[in-house]
């Protein structure tokens, strides 16, 4: 074990942590992450020598290699989450909950020896530009190389981490083992008390990689709430107007409803020659603040995606084609012969002799002993790529104020009922809108087809505590914020009677953006209705797209019966939040059953 006189910090509390972990783990050696590229390379090369990533064609995708995880450990396992404070009711009734002693003893008996044979990497990083008001800073103890080259892909890493923490405590400690990847005894524990993280037993990236959902998330909400801010399951986007005026949104989407896609977007042609362009700050996460001026400046407080790869090509989303070309990491998608990767609805046809996700030799059109298709990538495969790689990334991804933000969106997937854009009336019937976002499941994608499911805020797997104070919390804040953005819902899905969809999306939905920044601007025409303002006819500029007759009424329709049902669904949804629900939220519900009657 190197010695500890050596170590790269003279932060005594730090150090007392590390050598208590790694008397717990046991690990053989224990190397601290510099975040520099030789060390790196070092490392690639390791991960390559004992088979935990494989390097990938050099011409076709320079610095990229794959990885497969554990069959039984390919996405995040919410039942396996926790909140582990003091008082249940802290976590609240959308969080699963264990009292901290109780998840610490358990969680030790795993972690007991579990890396005995290996190395514990030690990984200081930043959460958002280091040194930053913005930036917390993480460190991670972890026995998984894989995990190690995620975050130098994910975080910004390495000696100024360590420089900027100084001598000081105040650095989230998270520690990570991939123990031995048995499902049952796995734990992904959040200890916001102690600012602690502790994962075991997987290796799967949104369980693992400890800054990101864990910490960005769940503890920095926690944290937020305590300190006056936010932390947002947002993505952040710039839309450059014609005049060189760049005005910032964030945008909240429950998963699978295009939140990647929406922050790299490129203009259609029609818009493009009036001279947009779009600015990518983050696709996942937001730390908002408050600034003097008044106003919500936001920050992303990673470096790199974290993207979903089936669905993503040339038409859904060519940046983010561009930015997965070099130095990305593939995990479980399909391994080609030449050493290509591909993934269902990529851009090219599927490779022949190429092996699956499993490592099994694969073709396309298998089907299983019941006739189902063998897909060859997962279906929660990813690309893990730096953002500075995006043809859209924001120059401002540096500054360390962020961006200030001229509007909140939030959208679901809703086959009906929810118009394609709508504005809230006010601050908290904003917070309302946001608290009861839902997204309608498919067929396709979960089971049972039309289904509501509730995510407010897109916050359900994410809120590190009670979803009743999170919503008190939007609220108050409102209180003091002078230059209040204004907050905006959307609903890129609606279907036609015979399903189709009345929207055709993608770059399109910018039309909708310029509506959205021209009413924050107190420009753009709108038409009121019981839930919101929504566009007037020909509001939205339509040039270079024509939609058939009928379709945009279709698509601004607000159904009062429907609403009326929404009403009561969203009652009974309030109802299971428990007694903490703000009376604010309740007046919002009632005053729109109230317009809805007066209709
Ligand atoms: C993600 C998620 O991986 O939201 O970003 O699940
Ligand atoms: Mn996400």
């Amino acid at each position: 074990m190197a010695n500890k006189n050596q170590w790269p910090t003279t932060n005594r509390i730090l150090k007392n942590w590390v050598e208590e972990m790694s008397a717990l783990c046991l690990p053989d050696d224990i190397v601290w992450i510099d975040g520099s590229d030789e060390q790196r390379d070092v490392l690639r090369e390791e991960a390559c020598r004992v088979a935990e990533i494989i390097p990938l064609n050099p011409e076709r995708h320079p610095g990229c290699y794959y990885h497969r995880t554990d069959p039984l450990d390919v996405a995040r396992t919410e039942d396996k989450t926790f909140i582990c404070c003091q008082k249940q009711a802290d976590a609240g009734a959308t969080n699963n909950w264990k009292h901290p002693e109780e998840a610490y003893t358990e969680a030790a008996g795993f972690f007991h020896c579990a890396m005995r044979g290996r190395t514990m990497y030690v990984v200081p990083f930043s959460m958002g530009p280091v040194g930053s008001p913005f930036g917390k800073i993480g460190v991670e103890l972890t026995d998984s190389i894989y995990v190690v080259l995620n975050m130098l892909i994910m975080c910004r890493v390495g000696k100024e981490v360590l420089d900027t923490l100084g001598q000081s405590n105040d650095f989230t400690r998270c520690l990570h083992s991939k123990g031995t990847l048995d499902p049952d005894k796995r734990r992904i524990l959040h200890f916001p008390e102690d600012n602690t993280i502790w994962s075991v037993n997987s290796g799967y990236g949104g369980n693992v990689l400890l800054g990101k959902k864990c910490l960005a998330l769940r503890i920095a909400s926690w944290m937020g709430r305590q300190e006056g801010w936010f932390a947002e399951h947002m993505l952040i986007m710039g839309v450059e107007e014609p005049n060189g005026h760049i005005e910032y949104v964030v945008a909240a989407f429950p998963s699978a409803c295009g939140k990647t896609n929406l922050a790299m977007l490129l203009p259609p042609e029609g818009l493009k020659s009036k001279g947009y362009r779009i600015w990518t700050v983050g696709d996942d996460i937001a730390w908002i603040r408050l600034d003097t001026d008044g106003r919500l400046w936001a920050v992303n407080p990673e470096v790199g995606f974290f993207g979903v790869a089936p669905g993503t090509n040339s038409k859904t989303n060519p940046n983010a084609m561009a930015t997965v070309r070099a130095n990305t990491i593939f995990t479980n998608v399909v391994l080609a012969k030449d050493g290509t990767v591909w993934w269902e609805e990529g851009d090219d046809e599927p490779p022949t002799g190429a092996l699956d996700w499993l490592g099994r030799l694969w073709r396309a059109g298998m089907t299983d002993d019941k006739g189902k298709p063998i897909t060859g990538a997962h279906a929660n495969s990813r690309f893990t790529a730096p953002i500075r790689q995006c043809p859209s990334a924001s120059f401002r991804m540096e500054h360390h104020h962020g961006v200030p933000i001229s509007a909140i969106i939030f959208g679901g997937r809703r086959n009906t009922l929810a118009p394609l854009v709508y504005e809230s009336f006010s601050w908290n019937h904003g917070v309302f809108v946001g608290a009861s976002m839902a997204s309608e499941l498919t067929k396709a994608q979960y089971g049972k087809h039309g289904e509501v499911r509730r995510d407010p805020f897109a916050m359900l797997p994410f809120c590190g505590y009670n979803m009743a104070d999170y919503f008190k919390h939007w609220i108050n804040m409102g209180r003091i914020i002078r230059r209040q953005p204004k907050i905006f819902h959307v609903n890129w899905f609606r279907r036609d009677k015979d399903n189709n969809f009345l929207w055709p999306g993608y770059g399109e939905n910018l039309r909708v953006l310029e509506w959205i920044l021209q009413r924050s601007r107190g420009e753009g025409e709108a038409v009121e209705t019981p839930i919101g303002y929504v566009p007037a006819a020909d509001a939205l500029d339509m040039i270079g797209l024509e939609l058939k007759p009928g379709i945009m009424e279709e698509l601004l329709k607000v159904d009062l019966d429907a609403w009326g049902n929404e009403a009561d669904e969203i009652e009974r949804f309030f109802n299971t939040l428990g007694t903490r629900m703000p009376w604010e939220l309740r007046n919002e519900l009632e005053a729109l059953r109230r317009r809805l009657e007066q209709k």
